[in-house]
């Protein structure tokens, strides 16, 4: 016969035994992978989210999308990913400079960190090369945006003197700058005349804020009645198309050109009539999304790490090509 206290220890090893199997289930519980993006209402970072949650579905891991549109927040849902016990963490920062501090914050959370679209820096401005980072190629891209335009301006047979350009500039982020830059370059080497492209700096990279920035532009220089216009995005190109058409300049004295080709172009394209916003190199937030959370998934799963630089590049697409160019490109909506 057991005796009371024997019948008592055979409880409590049940009661460790299922507290041991508990244990077991949490660590193969799937792996949790936070996304954080520093504009949520931005198309490009919504795509960017559902590709990654399409990922998670496919290969079994949870998706955490986080708005970090400041530091305070950033840093907040990297403590709540930690909380959530989240292994790995795929960000797209509100402003580069908070590298040092992310990195530290993912650090003591023992998270993975991965960045995406936006590359850290560090206190001297230089780029935190140790995080794996994918972006878009960006001087290259900013050379396709200026060709564009170039293209455009000789098949409307435009006089390169009498046209000016709005530059909208967020130099502060360095995929921005690289962008503008590159489309600068490309227009200058086509004949466009230096001095009539205009820099417009925004404040903040959405149309809102590239719109007031056009606005003061377009105010200053109202002898031209031929405008181009670029930016780091297709919000920067839109907001300058805007301002443009309330200048009284329409689709066919403005060449706008983006960048970006998610639904803020789209719905652009689809519109009747054309706009001053001719065309955008499509880039991926496929890519971006599903293949950056798939990277993190992996560096947790099997601590492989992902490299540490990847570049994506764009497609040239206008109101007349996107569908085709967009299925071309492997995008199946
Ligand atoms: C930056 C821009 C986004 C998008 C991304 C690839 O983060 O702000 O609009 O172009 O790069």
């Amino acid at each position: 016969m057991m005796s009371i206290k024997n019948f008592m220890k055979l409880g409590l090893l049940a009661v460790s035994a299922t507290l041991g199997i508990a244990k077991m289930t949490f660590a193969n519980d799937p792996v949790k992978i936070g996304f954080v993006v520093k504009q949520p209402e931005e198309p490009w970072f919504q795509s960017e989210w559902r590709f990654a949650e399409m990922a998670g579905k496919d290969k079994g891991f949870t998706v955490v999308k986080i708005a970090g549109e400041s530091a305070e927040k950033v840093l907040a849902a990297i403590d709540n990913l930690a909380a959530q016990k989240a292994q790995g963490l795929v960000i797209c920062v509100p402003d580069v400079k908070l590298g040092p501090s992310v990195v530290a914050a993912a650090k003591r959370a023992n998270i993975k960190l991965m960045t995406v679209d936006d590359r850290l820096i560090d206190g001297s401005g230089k780029v935190i090369e140790s995080v794996p980072h994918m972006g878009i190629d960006a001087v290259n891209i900013g050379k396709q945006v200026g060709k564009a335009i170039a293209a455009e301006i000789a098949k409307r047979g435009w006089k390169m003197d009498e046209v000016a350009a709005i530059r909208i500039s967020y130099d502060q982020l360095p995929t921005a700058k690289d962008r503008t830059n590159g489309a600068t370059e490309a227009l200058v080497k086509a004949g466009f005349k230096a001095a009539n492209i205009f820099d417009t700096p925004q404040a903040k990279t959405d149309t809102e804020n590239a719109f007031n920035a056009a606005n003061t532009t377009l105010t200053q220089h109202p002898q031209f009645k031929k405008w181009v216009a670029f930016g780091l995005n297709d919000e920067a190109v839109l907001g300058a198309v805007r301002a443009a058409e309330g200048h009284g300049v329409n689709a066919n004295n403005m060449i706008g050109v983006g960048i970006g080709g998610d639904l803020a172009a789209i719905n652009e394209f689809k519109k009747s009539n054309p706009t001053g916003f001719f065309s955008t190199i499509l880039i991926s937030p496929k890519r971006h999304g599903y293949d950056t959370s798939t990277l993190v998934y992996e560096w947790v799963k099997s601590n492989k790490e992902p490299a540490k630089l990847t570049i994506t590049d764009g497609y040239l697409m206008n109101r007349q090509d996107y569908v085709t160019v967009r299925k071309s490109a492997g995008f199946d909506n």
